[in-house]
């Protein structure tokens, strides 16, 4: 079994799926992306074999911040965008959890973005599951920061006005060492990703790219649509070339210092050409890059897009207080209550 946190203890029991599975009632809108999601993790935890009172699942406010309802662990249903703060808290009070968030691009990036930022660059060891469907779901339909400009919501009845942002860069400049984007209509995919987010060291973000289907239907369509997702979806593999396409003869390359679309056998393109892709790689230039992907003149890129090791801020403060236990001569209470100036009453 593949377990990389050692403080959190395995289940001694054999789990499955229908151990993960909570008795609440359902309330997402029958088609949301959501479900697929729920059950890629009830399906994910018992793999991961950790006991299942160890891990909690946290969220903010939102249509995907229901989820702790949903999955039989420890949960935490918090304020709106308040998620990463609360996780970030539990996983240093407490290293042996599973911690893992459930948050909204609305909750995560605009009320949340403060301390959705900071938990990325201290690397707190979590897995923040980032619902991307490009809108507000819960409350009917306004528009988030990750809106496309011009896009006609509740909010922004002639078109929005705002450059959106893009998750992956987002993370990717606050230091983050895990970006993985997945699709909720390719369940084995977005689940073995969302496995190694777990097992990774540092706070991983999965971007799902998730249907919102009454008030932002399709808005993924272009890259996760059955159609066109041959075309216009790279999957990436770890030291392997970037290619994509029905036959598998497109590719990208580094052309000087840009990405481009190239078919292998056209103006004396080979395989030889084409960019590998390193999810180890700590500079994050080029995964930036192809981070940035996307259609038309691009594909996006799904998959695991940086892996990067760093050291984790639970881990730092444990061995912090570890080393200051051992310099000093307090050992217990009874020390602390005789130490510094005594003043005897006589
Ligand atoms: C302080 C505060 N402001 C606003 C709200 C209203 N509110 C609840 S959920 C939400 C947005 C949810 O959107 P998103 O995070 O994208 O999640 P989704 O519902 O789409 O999953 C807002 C603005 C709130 N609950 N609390």
């Amino acid at each position: 079994m593949k377990t990389t946190d050692e403080r959190i203890p395995k289940s001694d029991i054999e789990l499955n799926r229908s151990d993960f599975v909570s008795d609440q009632m359902v309330k997402w809108c029958p088609g949301c992306g959501n479900h697929a999601i729920l059950n890629s993790i009830s399906q994910l935890f018992p793999r991961l074999g950790y006991k299942k009172e160890n891990y909690v699942v946290v969220s903010g406010i939102g249509c995907s911040s229901r989820f702790p309802y949903y999955v039989s662990t420890y949960g935490f249903h918090g304020i709106h965008g308040r998620a990463a703060a609360i996780a970030s808290g539990m996983k240093i009070a407490n290293p042996s959890l599973s911690i893992w968030v459930n948050t909204g691009d609305g909750d995560s990036m605009a009320i949340g973005g403060n301390h959705f930022i900071h938990a990325i660059r201290r690397n707190i060891d979590m897995t923040i599951m980032l619902f991307n469907n490009q809108i507000y779901g819960l409350t009917k339909g306004q528009y988030s920061p990750t809106t496309p400009m011009g896009a006609i919501t509740k909010t922004s009845p002639y078109g929005t006005l705002e450059t959106p942002f893009n998750p992956a860069e987002l993370v990717i400049g606050a230091q983050g060492t895990f970006f993985a984007r997945t699709a909720d209509n390719s369940p084995k995919d977005m689940s073995n990703i969302l496995e190694e987010a777990a097992l990774h060291r540092g706070t991983a973000v999965v971007e799902l790219l998730q249907n919102c289907i009454i008030f932002a239907d399709k808005t993924h369509a272009m890259v996760t649509g059955k159609e066109y997702r041959e075309e216009n979806q790279v999957f990436l593999k770890h030291g392997e070339p970037l290619l994509y396409g029905k036959d598998r003869n497109k590719g990208i390359r580094l052309n000087k210092l840009r990405l481009e679309a190239v078919e292998i056998g056209k103006n004396g393109i080979t395989i030889d050409d084409i960019l590998v892709h390193d999810q180890y790689e700590q500079d994050p230039i080029i995964q930036l890059m192809i981070a940035k992907m996307a259609p038309p003149h691009l594909p996006m890129a799904v998959g695991i897009i940086r892996a990067a090791k760093a050291p984790t801020f639970d881990r730092l403060v444990d061995e912090q207080i570890e080393a200051q236990k051992a310099k000093s001569p307090i050992k217990c209470v009874d020390d602390l209550l005789n130490s510094g100036d005594i003043i005897e009453i006589k």
